[in-house]
């Protein structure tokens, strides 16, 4: 095994610059280690954790019953390929479903992954099922919606950054306004050949934008009256990051395919799942949709432990408890400083905006004063700041987070 030397932070910085595609721009701090809310650089320097590698590890970091089933499986069996049946999917898949309350669901590894694999599924089942013409399925999805990178999810993307230069671009996709009924309807009156709806529960890149309430329960209704599959993409709004088991469970919708990733398994292994009943799965064949990890014996275990975690800690009602407690805290706060506009959010999945421009790096500036005060975030946008900490959080970690982010926003200078 290559000998990791121990790296100094600006080390570790330059190997990435030199060695590594600059796909990202990351805070200048260079983790070493985790371990629940907290994680540590490698000059020693602890943190808390605002992130939670965007809600990817909701459990917390290291958490020691998700690593613990990792390694017991990986020592025994990591993969078999689906070429063969291994004895941890079945079980895996059979909790999974009814976790979520379906009849089946698809492993796949990746949020963008399980993304495509159900806009494939809403295709197919478009033309076998609904009678639409072949080739001529139209799927609804959101303006300032993420939904992943690959090419076909960029497609619909208006994110310049995301998109430019990419093409030529996948068709068969029609944008809206998100939180918009009217748009909603007129789109589905409008096209004869709608096969889905693709929405995100709470659009989190955007910036944490929280829909009016009943907008979910409104657009599942228009959806089945006109016959539409209602895709919720629930890959970081899911697994109790906003209160809730799933965010939708806030208005009792039931999508006709859910999409799952980042905390279905704690943020240790790369894990996400497409869930729908017979009727829509069906219509995946043999041969007609796979992936080499998909499923894999790991990935089960691992899996299973998450989601096991997150009911035995009861991490949806602490995730609203400690929401509503941020916000509270906030919205106290936020009149005495001209620098905060609002807070916004729901459970732990929370935003403020700044009182600035959007291509302004305010937002930035501040992350970077956070950090040097003990907390690590990251803005989605110039004006906006995502919180979204690990959802095992106590009272006490909260309200001293609160302190840090309050204390920074008073003390900071333009
Ligand atoms: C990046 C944020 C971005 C997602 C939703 C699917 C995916 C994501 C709702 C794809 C992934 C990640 C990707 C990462 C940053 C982060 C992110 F919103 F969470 F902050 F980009 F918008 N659906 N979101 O949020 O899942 O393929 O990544 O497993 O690409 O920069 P993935």
């Amino acid at each position: 095994m290559a000998v990791l030397e121990h790296l100094t932070s600006q080390q570790a910085i330059d190997l990435e610059n030199k060695y590594g595609a600059h796909n990202y721009h990351p805070l200048p701090v260079v983790l070493s280690r985790g371990e629940g809310v907290y994680v540590w650089d490698v000059e020693g320097k602890k943190y808390y954790d605002f992130l939670s590698a965007y809600s990817a590890v909701n459990q917390g970091h290291c958490h020691p019953k998700i690593v613990g089933a990792m390694v017991e499986q990986a020592k025994t069996l990591t993969l078999t390929s689906r070429a063969f049946y291994n004895d941890m999917l079945g079980n895996y898949e059979q909790y999974a479903t009814e976790t979520f309350g379906f009849d089946k669901l698809l492993p796949m590894n990746t949020g963008a992954e399980a993304v495509e694999t159900a806009l494939k599924i809403c295709r197919r089942w478009a033309y076998q099922k609904k009678g639409i013409p072949e080739n001529r399925a139209q799927i609804i999805v959101c303006e300032n919606n993420f939904h992943g990178r690959t090419t076909t999810i960029i497609s619909f993307s208006n994110d310049p950054v995301a998109k430019e230069n990419y093409g030529p671009f996948t068709e068969g996709f029609i944008k809206i306004e998100y939180d918009n009924l009217v748009a909603l309807e007129k789109a589905l009156e409008s096209n004869p050949h709608v096969a889905g709806f693709l929405v995100e529960p709470i659009q989190g890149e955007a910036g944490v934008y929280v829909p009016s309430e009943g907008y979910l329960k409104e657009a599942k209704a228009l959806c089945e009256k006109y016959n539409v599959l209602f895709i919720a993409d629930e890959v970081q709004t899911g697994i109790a990051r906003t209160g809730k088991m799933l965010a939708v469970d806030h208005e009792e919708v039931k999508p006709d395919i859910l999409i799952l990733g980042k905390a279905i398994s704690g943020g240790v292994y790369p894990v996400s799942a497409v869930f729908a009943n017979d009727a829509i799965m069906d219509v995946i064949t043999p041969g007609s949709h796979g992936s080499t990890f998909g499923g894999n014996p790991v990935a089960a275990a691992v899996a299973m432990a998450a989601l096991e975690v997150v009911k035995e800690e009861n991490l949806a009602q602490n995730a609203q408890e400690l929401g509503e407690l941020f916000r509270e805290e906030l919205n106290k706060f936020i009149p005495t400083c001209d620098l905060v506009v609002k807070v916004r959010g729901k459970g732990l999945l929370n935003a403020i905006l700044i009182n600035d421009t959007e291509d302004s790096s305010t937002a930035w500036d501040i992350c970077m004063a956070l950090k040097e005060n003990g907390l690590l975030a990251k803005p989605t946008h110039g004006n906006i700041i995502r919180f979204a900490p690990p959802l095992v959080m106590n009272k006490e970690q909260l309200l001293d987070c609160v302190g840090i982010i309050i204390k920074t926003l008073q003390e900071f200078k333009k």
